[in-house]
């Protein structure tokens, strides 16, 4: 029998010969269709409901205005992006509510990021997101963390949402994708600086998430490594 080691190598080389780079005015933008199979993402939001026992689901607000975004959000790792009215988007060591430190981030995430990106230092952050039926993410560009030449990884779990994808500049064309239970997006080059957002969810389409919903995971690079390869 092959060992689960050559098993998972035969996947990540399987998922890499397979990576959709389908947006070819968008480089750095890679789509794997279906990288966790359902046991994968069943095993993956376990463990997130867990971790969200100890670090619980916040509502982050907007700078200076204070209001509430529809989506929650947790983290795990040494850093987690939060947002509220005083303080405005940035990155923490500890949980906003409770004063924590964030749970370690699990191995299962720390290979998904050695599997699919080429970075020379692993994630520091990874930012959870839970989406009700009804909630939304509006057209934004990630430029908190210092090490923007890393990409960002996203990982879907449960409902499937319609992402957008746009350019540089708000005004860029924008195209959209539906992002299903499972599949994984590597934003890196000139991708990772692009506007994108969530237009909607589509309830009731995976059971995955107990109680429905979306979760979205994504994995940060925030600090510039010390000793780049
Ligand atoms: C493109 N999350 O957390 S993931 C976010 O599905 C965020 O929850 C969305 O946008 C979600 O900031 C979209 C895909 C994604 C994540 C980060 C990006 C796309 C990105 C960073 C740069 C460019
Ligand atoms: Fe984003």
């Amino acid at each position: 029998m092959a060992s689960k080691k050559a098993h998972e190598e035969q996947h990540e080389e399987q998922f890499k010969a397979q990576a959709n780079n389908f947006i070819p005015e968008v480089p750095g933008f890679a789509l794997y269709r279906g990288y966790l199979d359902e046991a994968a993402q069943r095993q993956l939001a376990a463990v997130i409901e867990q971790l969200s026992q100890q670090a619980p689901f916040f509502v982050p607000r907007m700078p200076r205005t204070g209001k509430p975004f529809s989506v929650r959000m947790t983290n795990c790792g040494v850093l987690g992006w939060i947002s509220d009215q005083a303080g405005g988007y940035r990155y923490s060591a500890t949980h906003p509510e409770t004063g924590a430190p964030w749970p370690e981030m699990p191995d299962s995430l720390l290979a998904i990021w050695q599997a699919v990106t080429d970075y020379p230092a692993p994630p520091e952050a990874c930012l959870i997101n839970f989406y009700s039926a009804q909630a939304r993410m509006g057209m934004h560009k990630d430029c908190d963390e210092e090490a923007l030449e890393a990409p960002v990884v996203s990982i879907s779990l449960g409902d499937s949402a319609l992402f957008r994808l746009g350019g540089r500049v708000r005004k860029a064309p924008s195209r959209t994708l539906k992002l299903c239970s499972g599949d994984v997006i590597v934003l890196g080059g000139a991708a990772r600086l692009a506007y994108h957002g969530i237009d909607r969810i589509y309830p009731g389409t995976s059971t995955v998430w107990r109680g429905g919903g979306r979760i979205n995971l994504t994995l940060r690079r925030v600090t510039r490594p010390d000793r780049p390869e």
